[in-house]
């Protein structure tokens, strides 16, 4: 027995899910010394369709925690060389400005305890043994107030992509799974063309109309692994992964093309279509900045609008 619980033990250092944290499901982050709570915790939790990492030690589940970010983390309080509380102060700093709710899983459960693991930043306290049903649900609680949070802060409430907050968080997460992978990924800064014309001529409400359509024609009209934000007024962005700056430029193009057939009828009735411009720059240098490739990407753009419009340049 001792030899399985080792070789578990060792099968359970730092497990990723087996599909990374792109699909829809939540990911939640499991630490705890005990492997054999960390398998039934894991199992309980995987039956719900969320995905799940685990960790039997907190120092590594930290690191793992900045580099998977997590939508929920559980932690046990007691490990042989450190505690679960260390695993909170070491995420203050980070959940001032996130919200990642924390539950603490503890065999102590005196009310000095209690107070000091919420103290330290713990949302919810569960003592062991754990009663299954009541974990499940207090996790499933704690997982749809952090996705209505997600959406009231990073999704546009016009046109329902993710909003710049969203962008300048994911570009910087970009940047880290670059220096990672070393597989390079594409910006693109989108802008529609003579959007002030629209407003002028058929009123800001079928102005807003023209958003709200198109986002959606963005949306579904890229991969499900490109990711669309409004960046701001008649700016969006792409974040292509994965693709080179001249797949992205090819796909744009066609994009371009395909809007611009699309008829937009206005509030009192009156046809008309849009066009759009992009820029596009391809990030495969570490050395780059966040910063930098959307300064890139924003210049082709208006590279873009010189030269005519309806169109992408590099
Ligand atoms: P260009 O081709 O050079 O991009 O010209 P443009 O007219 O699209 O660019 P400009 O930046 O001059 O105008 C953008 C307009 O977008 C001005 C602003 O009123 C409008 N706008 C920004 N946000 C919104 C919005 O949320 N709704 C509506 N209806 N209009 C918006
Ligand atoms: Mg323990
Ligand atoms: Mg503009
Ligand atoms: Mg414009």
């Amino acid at each position: 027995d001792l030899i399985e619980l080792t070789y578990e033990y060792e099968h359970f250092e730092d497990k990723e899910p087996k599909s990374k944290k792109n699909s829809n499901s939540p990911l939640i982050q499991l630490i705890d010394d005990d492997v054999s709570m960390l398998i039934l915790l894991k199992d309980a939790l995987e039956e719900q369709g969320w995905m799940v990492i685990t960790n039997t030690k907190p120092e590594k589940a930290i690191h793992q925690y900045f580099e998977m970010q997590p939508d929920c983390l559980i932690s046990d309080l007691h490990f042989s060389h450190t505690s679960g509380f260390q695993v909170l102060r070491d995420l203050q700093e980070h959940n001032e400005k996130y919200f990642i709710p924390k539950i603490i899983l503890s065999m102590k459960n005196d009310r000095e305890t209690r107070i000091y693991a919420y103290k330290m930043g713990a949302d919810d306290f569960i003592s062991k043994p754990v009663d299954i049903e009541e974990f499940v649900v207090k996790v499933e609680r704690h997982l749809q107030r952090k996705k209505i949070f997600d959406q009231s802060v990073l999704i546009d409430e016009l046109t329902q992509v993710y909003n710049r907050r969203f962008f300048d968080r994911s570009l910087k997460r970009f940047f880290d799974e670059l220096k990672r992978t070393k597989q390079p990924f594409t910006i693109s800064a989108i802008d529609i063309d003579h959007f002030k014309n629209v407003n002028d001529t058929y009123g800001h409400q079928t102005g807003d109309r023209v958003l709200i359509e198109f986002a959606g024609f963005l949306k579904t009209n890229v991969r499900s692994t490109d990711i669309v934000y409004r960046y701001g007024g008649e700016e969006f962005v792409i974040i292509f992964p994965r693709t080179t700056g001249t797949e992205a430029k090819t796909k744009l193009t066609h994009l371009i093309k395909e809007f611009s057939n699309q008829v937009i009828t206005s509030k009192d009735g009156k046809t008309f279509s849009v066009t759009f411009s992009a820029g596009v720059f391809m990030v495969e240098d570490e050395t780059a900045t966040p910063s930098n490739a959307f300064k890139n990407a924003d210049q082709a753009l208006y590279k873009a609008k010189n030269s005519g419009r309806a169109r992408v340049e590099t």
